[in-house]
């Protein structure tokens, strides 16, 4: 068997018992004639996208085998290892569903035939009526770099609309505006391999044992190597407990910490001057800006007691190399870019960013959560991170499209945005591949009847998600190892997933069914592809001479490379794992400080709502939960949501843990167990949001929008919680409920769209 010596550490030790050793090493053609073998992979879940053996016996994937990659070395966590499960697993959907007797009717087997037929003739009138807006895309990002691909000419080229945007909006767009804005590109700058040299490491709203434990690997190397660590949460998380330092922060009041922090390094002359002289603009702003944060002041906005910001400020200006980590607790945020750009101003004061296991780097969450936002998905954007209003930009995707760039449409609604279209009746059909709206988005009775406004509602999914429940047509499409093709990690290292496995009974690939739609659609040309690696190569050229620039890179490379990181310009460049060494790139090669003003959540505490309820992950479960609630080892682990409660809170309402409590925001109310544990500020209140229907905590949370790329402000709104055995008591949303963002009856609670960001663009 061949194993990937690590392309950036050849020191590394590879010494590893592989129980592997010995199984032929194949792809499917050969997998599916040998009576076991094994095919290298990467796990369907998250960011990290480690290297797997997928073994095959007689056409069957039965289990998982470690693969030593360069970023996971043979290791998996506890979703990588059953990811498997769900390739032969009897709720798969095997048939085309259509809705039968109008929306009240019920979802039944159809052919192929008659489910593309419903589909293009429901469309070509829709669009014949109302214009080809009035079709929409609303795609995923755990999907392939091709399949995504995809879904962005299909929308443009086949469905000629401009209402195609995605689930990474709701993830990760506040971090890929602030990357873009103070750097010139969004890319994590540094490898996983970096990570050991850290001398400290400011983790800044992330779990990242829960969502991302082989990234703790590297963690704990720079902490044998002596690295402390900051956690900034307002729960002690599993990785917080093994911190130096743990901030319990207010959830949506980290701007006042970071600058503080900032105001102090300034104080302690640990700025890099010299830096900031030579390689960036906008210090003396934002050094002007933090001036009034000191310590206590950031302890009365943020409840972090003020020596303990002191001593973070002191253990981080101190370190040399230093690493902010930063996800989604601070990015899902109405104020989420600004909590980003914050971050990155101390790793730029500190002239941390370029450096070996040095800046600042944003967590991506989703499989291709970073592929996902390069390749044209998203309502802005075309492949190579191109932007969809510049004429240069638009002149060459047409041309590698073959149509008109006049053809080309416009920018569209971001997701979020897209709701508020599906409920006026701008959009009158949606295809969604790839995402379960109904766990994920913000106030899903809005989300309801936004998609019950829709006709048709196609979902393409491989199970029968709560999304997909509400659907007129439900198409079956693969899971990950049954198609090959390419994913980008949260490094920006593009890995190669292969196939194992063919998809049960009718379901086709994702790419097939696009193809088979465009062909339908009377839009041929363009969807004769015949396999994954000629969009692929497509996908190459399209983003050529772009930012995100795939062009030299070859599946052959990859698997040669142990992956490749883009940009990549030419098949002999060997791809670029650590950006900004000598330039960033703006035009001048400068970096961007940004002066960030203290805002508030869009929603406080108050009155009858006096904590703030926040909302994440748990290790057992992925998303919106489709996939893992299937899998019985981690569904066993973690079958059903909680909220967890500090004892300083339960004791007086009377809660203990295992109680059934009533959880309730201006949006409505959920009833589910108490967890009552010391881990979590007595003002808070946490819920995992894996799940749906009356478990959904997305029945509760604000579906305030960050103004520039509407990312919802999924980590904070008020509430309240009771047992459910004492009545309820009146809402009384008086002024001192300071309830900003709440919704008038008039008013449409989702985005308008009105907003825009700077520049004109939206990110
Ligand atoms: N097990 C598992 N792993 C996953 C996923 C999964 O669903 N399950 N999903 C993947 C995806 S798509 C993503 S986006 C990532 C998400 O990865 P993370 O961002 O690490 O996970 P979250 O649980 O969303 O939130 C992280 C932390 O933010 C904290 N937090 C809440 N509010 C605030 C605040 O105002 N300030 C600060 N500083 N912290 C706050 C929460 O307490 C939580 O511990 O995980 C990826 N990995
Ligand atoms: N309250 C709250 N809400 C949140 C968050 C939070 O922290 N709190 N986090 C947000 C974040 S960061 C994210 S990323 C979103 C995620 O939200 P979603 O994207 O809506 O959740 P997923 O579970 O990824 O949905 C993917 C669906 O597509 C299917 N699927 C998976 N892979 C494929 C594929 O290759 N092809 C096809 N056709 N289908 C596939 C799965 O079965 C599943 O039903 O949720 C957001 N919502
Ligand atoms: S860390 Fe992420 S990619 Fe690795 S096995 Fe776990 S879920 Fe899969
Ligand atoms: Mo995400």
């Amino acid at each position: 068997m061949t194993v990937n010596k690590d392309f950036f550490q050849p020191d590394r030790d590879f010494n590893y018992d592989f129980q592997s050793a010995g199984k032929p090493e194949v792809g499917w053609q050969a997998a599916s004639q040998l009576p076991e073998a094994l095919v290298p992979t990467h796990c369907a879940f998250c960011g990290v996208q480690c290297g797997m053996y997928l073994r095959v016996s007689d056409g069957r994937v039965t289990g998982v085998e470690p693969r030593d990659y360069p970023h996971n070395q043979g290791k998996l966590c506890p979703k990588g290892v059953v990811a498997y499960q769900q390739v032969h697993h009897p709720e798969r959907l095997t048939t085309p569903l259509i809705r039968r007797g109008g929306k009240g009717g019920r979802l039944e087997p159809a052919t192929w035939d008659e489910a593309y037929e419903a589909i293009v003739r429901a469309w070509h009138d829709i669009q014949a009526k109302h214009g080809k807006d009035a079709v929409a895309i609303y795609s995923g990002s755990s999907m392939t770099n091709e399949k995504c691909y995809l879904m962005g000419k299909f929308a443009r080229v086949a469905l000629q609309t401009r209402h195609i945007d995605y689930n990474g909006r709701l993830c990760m767009s506040s971090a890929a505006y602030g990357y873009a804005k103070a750097f010139g590109l969004d890319r994590c700058p540094l490898p996983m391999t970096d990570i050991p040299h850290a001398k400290c490491i400011l983790v800044v709203g992330s779990n990242v044992a829960e969502c991302f434990p082989i990234l703790m690997h590297w963690i704990w190397q720079a902490r044998d190597n002596g690295a402390k660590l900051i956690v900034l949460d307002p729960r002690e998380t599993p990785i917080a407990r093994t911190a130096d330092l743990w901030l319990p922060v207010k959830p949506g009041t980290d701007i006042a910490v970071l600058n503080a922090i900032m105001r102090q390094l300034i104080l302690d002359d640990r700025v890099d001057e010299a830096f900031i002289r030579d390689r960036t603009n906008g210090w003396e702003a934002t050094k002007a800006m933090v001036e009034p944060f000191t310590p206590e002041e950031a302890e009365r906005l943020s409840g972090v007691p003020a020596e303990r910001i002191l001593a973070a400020a002191r253990l981080y200006g101190q370190a040399d190399p230093s690493l902010i980590m930063h996800a989604r607790g601070i990015e899902h945020s109405t104020h989420g870019v600004n909590n980003v750009l914050a971050c990155i101003n101390l790793a730029l004061a500190r002239g941390q960013v370029g450096k070996l296991g040095g800046g600042s780097m944003t967590i991506t969450g989703q499989g291709n959560g970073q592929g996902g936002r390069e390749v044209g998905q998203k309502a802005n954007q075309l492949p190579g991170y191109r932007h969809i209003t510049l004429p240069e930009d638009r002149a060459y995707v047409a041309k590698v499209w073959g149509i008109p760039v006049d053809e080309l449409p416009w920018e569209g609604a971001a997701a979020t945005e897209m709701v508020r279209l599906m409920a006026e009746g701008e959009i009158k059909s949606c295809l969604v591949a790839c995402s379960n709206l109904m766990v994920s988005l913000p106030d899903n009775a809005v989300v309801q009847r936004a998609l019950a406004n829709l006709d048709p509602l196609v979902v393409v999914d491989f199970f029968m998600s709560e999304t997909a429940e509400l659907a007129d047509i439900v198409l079956p499409g693969s899971v990950w190892c049954e198609d090959e093709g390419t994913t980008t990690n949260l490094e920006g290292r593009v890995v190669k997933i292969n196939r194992a496995a063919d998809p049960p009974g009718a379901a086709k690939r994702d790419w097939e069914i696009l193809c088979d739609l465009a062909k339908r659609l009377g839009r041929p040309h363009g969807f004769g592809f015949r396999s994954v690696s000629e969009i692929w190569d497509e996908l190459r050229l399209a983003s050529k001479g772009g930012v995100s620039d795939y062009y030299g890179i070859t599946w052959e490379k990859i698997d040669r490379q142990g992956g490749v990181f883009w940009p990549c310009p030419t098949e002999d460049h060997p791809g670029t794992p650590r950006l900004f060494t000598e330039r960033f790139a703006h035009p001048d090669g400068r970096a961007k400080f940004f002066a960030i003003p203290f805002a508030p959540a869009a929603e406080e505490p108050g009155g009858d709502y006096p904590f703030r309820l926040t909302s994440g992950r748990v290790v057992y479960h992925y998303l919106s939960g489709t996939q893992t609630r299937r899998l019985g080892f981690l569904n066993s682990q973690a079958p059903e949501p909680w909220v967890e409660i500090h004892p300083q809170a339960a004791g007086p309402l009377g809660i203990q843990s295992e109680d059934m409590v009533r959880v309730r925001t201006p949006r409505g109310s959920m009833e589910l167990k108490a967890l009552v544990t010391p881990t979590i500020r007595p003002d808070t209140l946490f819920i995992p949001f894996h799940y749906g229907h009356a478990q959904a905590v997305n029945q509760l949370t604000n579906p305030a929008v960050e103004p520039s790329v509407k990312i919802p402000e999924y980590k904070a709104c008020a509430a309240t919680v009771e047992r459910v055995d004492s009545a309820p008591r009146a809402l009384n949303l008086g002024p001192q409920a300071n309830l900003t963002a709440q919704s008038s009856p008039e008013m449409f609670p989702y985005a308008s769209g009105e907003e825009q960001a700077e520049e004109g663009k939206m990110y």
